[in-house]
């Protein structure tokens, strides 16, 4: 496999700065060896051009959506880098940023394609403007990319080839009302924190990548971080209690190696300033690595 990272270094989708130098983190972590170590060809393409918090336009967004605006262009770009990577034969492997930056992978992935999305994560990303609680773009992406409520008339956040049956979320644990209630009433697959409490990672990860590869070409992987437990993984803007443990995560993650069926991956939220030592950057090459096809013999 040939892997294009491309770094979207932008946290205009969430509620507090930092998690702009979560690309830094990751390729100071040694991103690029681990996964050379992991049999994989890498190549850097240097981060993406995001609008410059000091020259933004302070009132292009609303409270209802915050930076609407830039995430806007940096949707744009992404999808563009996505799209051009794919065709010439890369995987790509977006790093965020915050998990905004999700609009722009699924939009390029799906442009070619009719593609899945496995969504690792302790929330729901599924909130609407009209819904969301905070007006943060980041927990929005994936209403954002299905073309749900205010997002219908936002056609480049729609991704074209992607269908919410074929969309599965792993790790659900802190949903906002209003979004739980529009996860139920959709077609997508949401699987909990007790869903794997009583099923165990390996029967969950797999129906996952069953919803997501069901009629699909390929299936875009999308790892925040937060889906970890917070004692893993410190370093990221919304921490939740109760997440996957180190070992389930790279279960999965080795699940979907072997499913052979991932398009497009991206690692987001990992916020250096709430970190120590850069633990949570480190843990996210491992992942990207064991789902890249690292295994331990
Ligand atoms: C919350 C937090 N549901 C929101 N979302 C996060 O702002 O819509 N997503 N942190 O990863
Ligand atoms: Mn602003
Ligand atoms: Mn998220
Ligand atoms: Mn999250």
């Amino acid at each position: 496999r040939n892997v294009k990272i491309l770094g979207a270094p932008t946290d205009y989708g969430a509620n507090r700065r930092g998690v702009d130098m979560g690309p830094s983190a990751i390729r100071y972590a040694g991103l690029a060896d681990e996964l050379t170590s992991a049999g994989v060809s890498v190549e850097d393409a240097g981060d993406l051009s995001v609008p410059h918090h000091a020259t933004h336009d302070p009132d292009a967004g609303s409270d209802n959506a915050k930076h609407l605006h830039e995430v806007r262009e940096v949707t744009t770009t992404l999808a563009d880098a996505v799209s051009t990577a794919l065709a010439d034969g890369w995987t790509p492997l977006a790093l965020g940023g915050d998990h905004s930056i999700a609009i722009g992978s699924m939009v390029g992935s799906a442009r070619d394609a009719d593609i899945g999305v496995v969504w690792f994560d302790a929330h729901g990303d599924y909130n609407t403007p009209e819904t969301s609680p905070s007006g943060n773009v980041h927990g929005m992406p994936l209403a954002a990319a299905l073309g749900v409520g205010d997002f219908e008339a936002t056609d480049w956040a729609n991704a074209s080839g992607l269908s919410a049956e074929n969309v599965a979320i792993v790790g659900l644990r802190d949903v906002d009302k209003t979004e739980a209630a529009a996860i139920r009433d959709s077609d997508i697959t949401a699987f909990t924190m007790s869903d794997i409490d009583e099923r165990g990672i390996v029967e969950v990860t797999n129906d996952a990548l069953d919803v997501a590869t069901d009629g699909t070409d390929g299936v875009h992987i999308s790892l925040d971080l937060d889906w970890l437990d917070p004692r893993e993984a410190p370093g990221v803007g919304t921490p939740v209690r109760g997440g996957a443990t180190y070992r389930e995560a790279h279960e999965a993650m080795e699940l979907v190696a072997e499913s052979g069926a991932m398009r497009s991956f991206e690692l987001v939220e990992v916020n250096p300033i709430l970190d120590q030592h850069n633990e949570t950057a480190e843990l996210a090459t491992e992942l990207a690595a064991s789902a890249l096809g690292k295994r331990i013999l």
